[in-house]
């Protein structure tokens, strides 16, 4: 943690009010800019954790929870307390386990940040139980940055294309997903949570007016603060699982232009965060421990009819990979390894999906953030050929139905295919994995373009098309599934594909 008075110095430079006074009490304080970025995710079938930020580092951070809203007997308790140099918060995790599925839970974190009592208790569902054929959707947004004045907003600083802003009255990916929020049973977003890295970009081009080079890390870690701040009307509903893209450990100028002294940067200042995933390891406990992963980084869990695989696309890809940082480039992720042994994450994938009872979830669905089938120059920044030729052999023997990515901030579905060949059948019944990228959740500057449509590509939304989106994936049963692209801005549905695939189950 940072000097204290140094942080108050600066944040009153910044106009922004000091957060906390050493030696106050936690339970009391309160704060108009960070809050307690309250947030979830599945642990186990019958397990959930919950997570926040405090300004201190908590002995015991509790969460007390219970069926009914104002009665919360229960409670469950942890010594799990973290943070890394410069962070302006602790990170608390609780796991509350032993919970009955698909059950509506009432919950709250002790203690908060601010005044609780006009907000919580949160509640929760937890996850449908293995094998239950009850039809529901997800939601996956992947690419989604922070909106507001530190991020995507109506404006933009100099450099930006007209096209990356949201217009007057469009709504940004957050607020299209809480417009519909009881319409689907959890968030994923396979990578590049909030797109802080952006701050030397956002700082140079003249959109942040009122900070210094010199105060980055404070900068940085704000942006964080405020993205996750702003995720909670979803986070503290449901279930955010998420998975690590290069935006976790990049430091990213994105080719940021320094009109005043007509310097386009190429290199980066990385602050403590960015380095080797060390804010997304505080940040999140992903179920690695109930799903034999490893950290954030790989894990599965069900729902449902669905079993639910996040890869991890940036390290560890083995068999002599060693991750996309060998293709070169400003966007080099020089990270990991995480895991035990050289292939430590090929062997678990090849494990999980050969010990999934497909009766029982039929449909195994993959996330990891770079792709590898997408219409674009064959640049290996974008497409990361070492991910398919460690992954696909697997995902192809063992009949995985999707796979979805982002990275590339665009819209591409394709159709299923194995290494290369597009499966004759398309959506009727094919063996090959569907392959879905979206990667147009929104960030401070805006959407790519897609090049030439590849022989695969059936559908394609890009800059050209300027519609900020995320992609609702719905389960009907143990033979169809629907994807659609939700246009943000409106809610407008901009493409429907449904795939079948003929198999019987053994649903209840
Ligand atoms: C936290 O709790 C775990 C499990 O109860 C225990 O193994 C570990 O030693 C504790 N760590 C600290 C720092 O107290
Ligand atoms: C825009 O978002 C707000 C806040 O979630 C919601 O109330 C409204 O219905 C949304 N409008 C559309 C057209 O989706
Ligand atoms: C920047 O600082 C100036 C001078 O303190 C202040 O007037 C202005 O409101 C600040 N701008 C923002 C966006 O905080
Ligand atoms: C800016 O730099 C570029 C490349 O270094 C140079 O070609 C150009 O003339 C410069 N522009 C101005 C206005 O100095
Ligand atoms: C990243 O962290 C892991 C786990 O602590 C460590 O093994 C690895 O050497 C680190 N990699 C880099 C590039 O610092
Ligand atoms: C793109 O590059 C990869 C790796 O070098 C290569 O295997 C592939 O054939 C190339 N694809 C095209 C369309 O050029
Ligand atoms: C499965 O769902 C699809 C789409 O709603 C429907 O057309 C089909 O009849 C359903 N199959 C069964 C066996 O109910
Ligand atoms: C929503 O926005 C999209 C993209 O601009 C547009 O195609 C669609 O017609 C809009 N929907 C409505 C209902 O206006
Ligand atoms: C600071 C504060 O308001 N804390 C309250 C949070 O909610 C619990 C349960 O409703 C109260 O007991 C705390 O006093």
């Amino acid at each position: 943690m940072t000097d204290w008075t140094v942080i108050a110095s600066i944040l009153a430079v910044l106009g922004i009010p000091y957060p906390a006074r050493p030696g106050a009490n936690p339970e009391t304080l309160t704060d108009g800019v960070i809050n307690s970025q309250v947030r979830l995710a599945y642990a186990g079938p019958t397990g959930m954790t919950v997570t926040w930020n405090t300004f201190y580092q908590l002995d015991s951070p509790r969460v007390n929870y219970g069926f009914q809203p104002h009665y919360l007997p229960f409670y469950a308790e942890s010594n799990v307390s973290v943070t890394y140099d410069t962070a302006l918060t602790y990170n608390n995790h609780v796991t509350l386990t032993g919970l009955q599925p698909d059950t509506l839970y009432y919950y709250l974190p002790e203690p908060l940040l601010f005044d609780n009592a006009t907000v919580a208790p949160y509640s929760f569902r937890t996850a449908r139980p293995a094998g239950d054929g009850t039809p529901y959707s997800i939601a996956v947004a992947i690419d989604l940055g922070t909106m507001g004045s530190d991020g995507l907003s109506t404006s933009a600083g100099e450099g930006v294309p007209p096209g990356a802003i949201l217009g007057p009255n469009d709504n940004n990916t957050m607020q299209s997903l809480q417009a519909v929020i009881d319409t689907f049973d959890f968030l994923w977003q396979p990578g590049d949570m909030s797109y802080a890295d952006y701050w030397l970009k956002e700082e140079i081009e003249g959109y942040l007016p009122n900070t210094t080079i010199a105060d980055g890390a404070i900068v940085y870690e704000s942006i964080q603060n405020n993205f996750y701040d702003q995720m909670t009307p979803i986070t503290t509903r449901m279930a955010y699982m998420v998975g690590p893209g290069n935006h976790e450990a990049d430091c990213d100028v994105g080719g940021a232009k320094d009109p005043a002294h007509n310097i386009t940067y190429t290199e980066s200042i990385c602050m403590p965060g960015q380095t080797n995933f060390t804010g997304f390891i505080n940040r999140f406990r992903m179920p690695s421990a109930q799903s034999g992963g490893t950290g954030n980084f790989w894990y599965s869990f069900d729902q449902g009819m669905v079993h639910y695989i996040q890869l991890d696309t940036e390290t560890d890809l083995g068999h002599g990979h060693v991750g996309p940082e060998e293709l070169g480039g400003v966007s080099n992720v020089d990270a990991g390894p995480f895991g035990a042994t050289k292939n430590a994450q090929t062997d678990w994938l090849e494990q999980d999906l050969a010990s999934v009872d497909r009766t029982k979830t039929p449909w195994v669905i993959v996330a990891g953030h770079r792709p590898w089938y997408l219409s674009y120059a064959n640049v290996s920044k974008t497409i990361c050929w070492d991910c398919k030729d460690v992954f696909e052999p697997l995902l192809i023997q063992y009949g995985v139905d999707l796979v979805i990515s982002g990275h590339s901030h665009l819209y591409q579905r394709s159709a299923p295919i194995a290494d290369g060949v597009i499966d004759p059948n398309e959506l009727d019944n094919p063996s090959a994995p569907w392959y879905i990228t979206n990667g147009a959740a929104g960030h401070y500057s805006g959407l790519s373009a897609l090049a030439a449509p590849k022989p695969y590509q059936r559908f394609g939304l890009d800059v050209t098309d300027g519609v900020y989106g995320w992609s609702r994936l719905t389960f009907h049963n143990c033979t169809h599934m629907t994807h659609e692209y939700v246009a943000s801005k409106n809610g407008t549905v901009m493409d429907t594909a449904t795939l079948f695939k003929d198999r019987t189950c053994a649903l209840t």
